[in-house]
């Protein structure tokens, strides 16, 4: 099955997706999603540009042989937008391969290891009050896992609080947006929203909560002991974890389980935190972390640690990811919980799917490939727009921080 033409689609319906398309001698097409949030055109340069003239005439079941080219053949390795194409042609040739056996790509992996794919849901307010209606909304929806993200009194704009009832979405047009932040507000104020979330909730509901990288490690352990009582399913991006080591110090204050990696690209990122047990579950996902090669191998690594999966899936990943992902974790033996942010209704409408969700479960779908398609003529009525992701300034002083 010889690659004879590839092209990447940059569209627009509601948030920015690039998306590369295969094209084979057999008539079979692969869909491979390669969005980076408010980096989009690089990644589309970088595979327009440098990588497609590459695949051009080769045998697209060589998929471990392209992902190894590409990889030390690029002699500058790793990095998001490295990465972020080399998950989209892996995505499109196993979508590729899957297609040629007529198999959902599951099937390819190894099989199914579960009935469904256990996905938490993100109940976001204003406030404690709402934050609370939000969780219980989700809970009567069917959702076993939530994660539940609270305005902090005293500041403006906090990670994952959308504004009035737009379903929450991180980036916005123009030029990065500027935030205030103030880490003594957030550590009075999350203890006591879990507290009121879990005596609304019950104990059945799986409870998660994204620190977004905001604290340093002691504060991270001060939170993660303060959360202990409200029993978390996991305690997200505590710190910046460019120092792998810094998780050793969380881990030494708290028995709250620890999730990190949305933001990773490779296993290299992974290594020390998995190897000295300082997390839980790794969040790597699909499209940023080498597609299926490789996450396999980083799921594999974990899988000696007792580490389980628990991918980013906000909706900068585009259903082709979220199609790939739930394959992935259908098959993947040491599966912990997928994200899932629903998209919109016109990024639905651009993306047709056949993965589907039920009483807090998703399942792939049983097409042949991963699944999801491109409708070409919808996705160029949405044109790129230029769109960024906030920056954080420090409330008291100015100094800018981790957003
Ligand atoms: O801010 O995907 O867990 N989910 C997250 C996301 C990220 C965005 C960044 O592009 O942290 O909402
Ligand atoms: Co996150």
């Amino acid at each position: 099955m010889k690659i004879t033409s590839a092209k990447v689609i940059v569209c627009s319906p509601g948030r920015n997706f690039v998306t590369l398309k295969i094209e084979t001698d057999q008539g079979l097409t692969g869909l491979g999603d390669a969005s980076l949030n408010g980096r989009e055109l690089s990644v589309a340069s970088y595979l327009t540009d440098h990588v497609i003239p590459c695949l051009i005439g080769r045998d697209a079941h060589q998929i471990e042989d392209i992902w190894q080219y590409l990889y030390r053949g690029a002699y500058w390795r790793r990095g998001p937008v490295t990465m972020s194409a080399i998950s989209a042609v892996d995505t499109a040739l196993w979508d590729l391969k899957a297609k040629a056996a007529g198999l959902p790509l599951y099937q390819l992996l190894g099989g199914a290891s579960r009935n469904g794919v256990m996905v938490y849901g993100h109940a976001n307010g204003r406030d404690i009050e709402s934050t609370v209606q939000e969780v219980l909304r989700y809970k009567a929806m069917g959702y076993k896992a939530i994660r539940a993200q609270s305005g902090v009194p005293g500041l403006e704009k906090v990670y994952g609080v959308g504004r009035g009832k737009m379903q929450y979405e991180p980036a916005e047009i123009g030029l990065p947006p500027e935030h205030d932040w103030d880490t003594g507000k957030y550590l009075r104020h999350t203890p006591k929203l879990f507290d009121a979330v879990r005596s609304a909730v019950g104990d059945d509901i799986h409870l998660l909560h994204d620190v977004h990288h905001r604290l340093t490690p002691i504060e991270a352990g001060r939170l993660g002991k303060d959360l202990e009582p409200y029993r978390l399913f996991w305690m997200e991006d505590a710190t910046p974890a460019e120092n792998q080591e810094a998780f050793r110090l969380i881990r030494q204050h708290t028995t709250t389980p620890l999730a990190v990696g949305e933001i990773f690209n490779t296993i290299w990122d992974c290594k020390d935190l998995i190897e000295n047990q300082l997390i839980d579950y790794i969040r790597t996902t699909v499209v940023h972390a080498g597609g299926i090669t490789h996450l396999r191998r980083i799921a594999d690594l974990a899988s000696l640690y007792q580490v389980r999966t628990g991918s980013h899936g906000a909706t900068d990943l585009s259903p082709v990811c979220m199609g790939a992902a739930l394959h992935f974790d259908l098959w993947v033996p040491n599966f912990g919980i997928q994200e899932y942010m629903r998209h919109s209704d016109e990024t639905d409408a651009v993306f047709p799917h056949a993965y589907t969700f039920k009483d807090g479960f998703m399942h792939p779908g049983e097409v042949p490939g991963h699944g999801v398609t491109i409708d070409e003529a919808l996705a160029a009525k949405y044109p790129y727009q230029r769109a960024y992701l906030p920056v954080n300034r420090l409330q008291h002083d100015g100094t800018l921080w981790h957003w």
